[in-house]
């Protein structure tokens, strides 16, 4: 298995999905290696040096992102990639897999771009057990969830979830070497639940993880982190579930559970909806010891949110911040800015919300236009509107951005209406600053999320990423 990802920014991320497929594919019989390019200097050397060691079967690869999502600094992973898959191709005969989350939203344009046969969309446990148990490629070529170059997907992802007591434990520690990751966060990731049963217009959560929702047991998911609090220093845990707080009741069995244990250990959840939130849910998850959590309204006016078909309106957005206000969490908010049915009035109401609510322990992270992805609803639109073209395979990053502003206006409206400097952009993260700036909080044990020292970092050190020219190709 080899995990392809050498992304840092915004933070580097524990390859959990290559893990827990590793995983899967060791108790299925198979000898597995590990090959994690994250920190690597020069991945083409590493994989050689690898194969030179060890002559595999099969070779499974991990792709998690395909580009950075920025419309400002777009970058794409795509070609570092492709030369790692014309080495293995070069050195091995081995049957190839490719699999993640970038793969599953893009699969036929992937295998064209890197000139592989076969792909999995969505979870990988079970397929990559029975595409590498298969006697032949034919075969192999034909189990559920394989996407083959030229074919077509043998079943959609929605039809074949791996029920949610199938999920083995990941037990990342076995497979990663999460002291590198740890040293510039100290926070690993668990998965409480897959899929997402909300429909917005832009989202491709559903094509990854299933488009209902499938629940892990709140023990195992606890039985997890104590495992890894045997076998690691980690002592803070971030829930990367697609919405923390659905379905309903999911995250009241999980707390009450790590209350139950006496879990001592803090957590976060990387996407919270403000939806439904309630005062006893936030009582319950500082009780539990959560500390932060990310929140993703995407915008505080009821024209954008209704266009991106969100399921709650601008008062939902407003109740929610009063109630984080009110409760010792700390809460980054996101937001896009440029969706459709954006323009100066849509704007100013999140400016409003941004000055009202975003206080003294909070953040707020901006993304700059939207990527469109094939199969959502943003597609067609965009399509409609003529940002894209039918035909564009999408796979090198295209961008929705409202055509009743441009972005330079958005950032200058933004800027000059906001009267903080706790605004987060995109393009900020990728400053290369950062990865020192975390290896010396990490070492010096700085409380996270290191997302709140934002405002002292942009006003003392000046931080500030690339801002640039939109580059739509590669
Ligand atoms: C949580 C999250 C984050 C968190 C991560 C926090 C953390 N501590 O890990 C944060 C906010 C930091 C983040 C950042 C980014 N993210 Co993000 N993130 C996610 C999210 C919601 C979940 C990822 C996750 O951990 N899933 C749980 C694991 C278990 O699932 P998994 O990795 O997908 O693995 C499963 C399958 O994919 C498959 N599988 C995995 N590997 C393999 C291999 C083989 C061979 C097979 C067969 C199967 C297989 O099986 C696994 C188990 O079921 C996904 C969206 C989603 N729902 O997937 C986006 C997502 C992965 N992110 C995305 C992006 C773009 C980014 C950023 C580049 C954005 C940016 N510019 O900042 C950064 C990159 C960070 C980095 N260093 O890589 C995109 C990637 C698509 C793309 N366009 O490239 C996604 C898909 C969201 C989207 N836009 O649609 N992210
Ligand atoms: S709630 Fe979040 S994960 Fe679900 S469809 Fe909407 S954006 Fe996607």
């Amino acid at each position: 298995m080899i995990s392809t990802n050498r992304e840092t920014a915004p933070q580097p991320v524990v390859p959990l999905g290559a893990a827990w497929v590793t995983e899967a594919l060791q108790l299925a019989g198979f000898q597995v290696r590990f090959l994690d390019l994250c920190f690597l200097p020069d991945p083409v050397a590493a994989v050689a040096d690898a194969l030179a060691g060890f002559a595999p079967d099969g070779i499974a690869l991990s792709v998690r992102n395909l580009d950075n999502c920025n419309l400002l600094a777009p970058k794409s992973y795509l070609r570092e990639l492709r030369e790692v898959v014309r080495l293995i191709k070069a050195h091995s005969e081995a049957r190839i897999l490719i699999g993640g989350a970038g793969v599953s939203i893009l699969p036929h344009q992937v295998l064209e771009y890197l000139e592989l046969d076969f792909a999995v969309v969505g979870e990988g446990e079970r397929a990559a057990v029975q595409f590498f148990s298969a006697p032949d490629a034919d075969a192999a070529g034909h189990v559920a969830g394989v996407v083959c170059r030229k074919g077509a997907l043998r079943q959609e992802n929605d039809t074949t979830p791996v029920a949610a007591g199938d999920i083995v434990m990941p037990r990342l520690h076995g497979w990663v070497d999460v002291g590198r990751y740890l040293a510039r966060e100290p926070v690993l990731p668990v998965q409480g639940k897959r899929g997402c049963a909300q429909r917005c217009l832009y989202c491709t959560y559903r094509i990854i993880e299933g488009s209902s929702w499938r629940v892990r047991d709140p023990v195992a998911v606890v039985d997890e982190i104590a495992e890894m609090m045997r076998h690691t220093p980690a002592r803070e845990f971030e829930f990367v579930d697609s919405i923390f707080n659905e379905p309903e009741g999911y995250l009241e069995l999980l707390l009450e559970e790590v209350l139950r244990r006496g879990v001592k250990a803090r957590f976060c959840a990387s996407s919270l909806s403000p939806k439904g939130l309630t005062e006893g849910q936030l009582r319950l998850m500082e009780r539990a010891g959560m500390t932060s959590l990310v929140i993703t309204p995407e915008s505080a006016a009821g024209a954008t949110l209704a266009a991106l078909q969100k399921g709650f309106d601008e008062d939902e957005v407003h109740r929610a911040a009063e109630l984080l206000g009110r409760s010792r969490l700390r809460a980054l908010w996101c937001f896009l800015l440029g969706a459709p049915q954006e323009d100066e009035e849509t704007l100013g109401r999140t400016v409003a919300f941004l000055n009202r609510h975003v206080g003294s322990k909070d953040a707020a992270f901006i993304t700059t236009g939207i990527r469109i992805y094939p199969g959502t609803g943003l597609h067609r639109l965009a399509v409609r509107e003529g940002t894209v073209q039918a035909d564009d395979d999408l796979l090198m990053p295209s961008f929705y951005f409202s055509p009743k502003l441009t972005p330079e206006r958005a950032r200058s409206l933004l800027d000059q209406g906001v009267r903080h400097g706790r605004c987060i952009h995109l393009t900020d993260t990728e400053a290369p600053v950062l990865n020192t700036l975390r290896r010396i909080g990490t070492a010096v044990g700085l409380p996270t999320p290191f997302w709140r020292y934002a405002g002292y970092a942009k006003g003392v050190l000046g931080w500030r990423g690339p801002c640039g020219i939109p580059e739509r190709r590669q």
